[in-house]
């Protein structure tokens, strides 16, 4: 399961988000986290058609890190897979575009200071060490764009080795960000904010995730000129953030989706459900999600011939379901 770390200046409406989290899901055994499921509304449409008795979501735990921007805050962002930018849209005086550019000031700072200190270390080992030439090449490109104000992610540190040296110093800039404004009730995101940004009145969100009834739940907020719950939209865009994708398994006993690495082989993906699958794997038959409600069952996909049989070399895409063949 990845983290999330909620990210954002003081007063902005972190805890009342992670308020809302927490209603609608769990706590994961610690007051400052939430364990909530990502909303597939495939996973219902499986279900009616296999008769499946459990339904399974993916989750994504989301972190309200305590203490913010402090030494002790910085570091457990630095653990975190990805974060969500929190901006104050509601208040007097607001301004979601000056605040996110503080933000990332915040953090490109954070980034330049560790990776400078790095960079530090790195020289003095070059001197003796070949392996080390490499780190203070990619340091000093890390730190020079940095220095410009930059965040990484404008960089290119594409080659895996790079990633593999700036991955120790879990850089700030580097990490996918969801960039949520904190709305009036029924607000629209803020112009200037970048593409992508979404909107939440997280008052009312929190206030309303309280609320047992789903249906209820919706006309309260519609009440508010609020027509999808900003709450979804916050967990669909940070899981879609993270370098994932999802695959689906269904049968009588659950449906259930399943998240793993982009690119991954149909045994790393086996190997996410139980690690005997990816130990034993033998092959995966596969079919795509569209294609089996076309076809309306799985059985009825298997009848007409469309179910596929990979092997190892298959690579996962989005949406497939599968059904692994193993033997330990
Ligand atoms: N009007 C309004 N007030 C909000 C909203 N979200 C948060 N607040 C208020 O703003 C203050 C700070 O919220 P909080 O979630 O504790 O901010 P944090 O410091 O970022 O964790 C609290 O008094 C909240 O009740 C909102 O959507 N609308
Ligand atoms: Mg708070």
């Amino acid at each position: 399961m990845k983290d999330i770390g909620i990210v954002g200046l003081p007063y902005t409406g972190k805890s009342t988000i992670f308020t809302a989290l927490t209603r609608s899901g769990s706590q994961g055994g610690r007051s400052n986290q939430a364990v909530v499921d990502v909303p597939d509304e495939r996973l219902q449409v499986l279900t009616d058609i296999e008769s499946s008795k459990k339904t399974v979501h993916a989750k994504v735990r989301f972190v309200d890190v305590p203490g913010g921007f402090t030494a002790q805050g910085i570091a457990e962002f630095r653990t975190m897979d990805a974060l969500c930018i929190v901006l104050n849209a509601f208040g007097p005086d607001n301004d979601p575009v000056k605040e996110l550019g503080s933000v990332e000031a915040e953090l490109v700072i954070n980034d330049l200071t560790s990776i400078e200190s790095g960079l530090e270390k790195a020289r003095k080992r070059a001197k003796s060490q070949k392996e080390a030439v490499a780190e203070v090449a990619v340091l000093e490109r890390a730190s020079a764009l940095l220095e410009q104000e930059r965040p990484l992610r404008e960089g290119d540190f594409s080659d895996p080795e790079d990633r593999k040296i700036l991955r120790g110093y879990g850089p700030l800039t580097l990490k996918p960000w969801v960039i949520v404004a904190n709305v009036e009730e029924g607000g629209d995101v803020p112009g200037g904010l970048p593409d992508g940004s979404i909107a939440i009145s997280a008052a009312l969100e929190a206030e309303v995730a309280g609320v047992e009834d789903p249906a209820e739940a919706r006309e309260l907020l519609a009440g508010f000129g609020v027509e999808e719950p900003g709450l979804d939209k916050v967990i669909d865009a940070c899981y879609r953030a993270l370098d994932l994708i999802t695959f689906l398994t269904t049968g009588a006993d659950e449906t259930r989706a399943w998240e793993v690495r982009k690119g991954a082989k149909a045994p790393e993906a086996a190997g996410a459900i139980h690690s005997d699958l990816e130990r034993g794997f033998i092959r995966a038959e596969v079919i795509h999600y569209d294609t089996l409600v076309e076809a309306g069952s799985w059985d009825a996909a298997k009848a007409k011939g469309a179910l596929r049989v990979e092997g190892k070399d298959y690579t996962v895409v989005e949406g497939d379901i599968l059904n692994i063949r193993f033997a330990v």
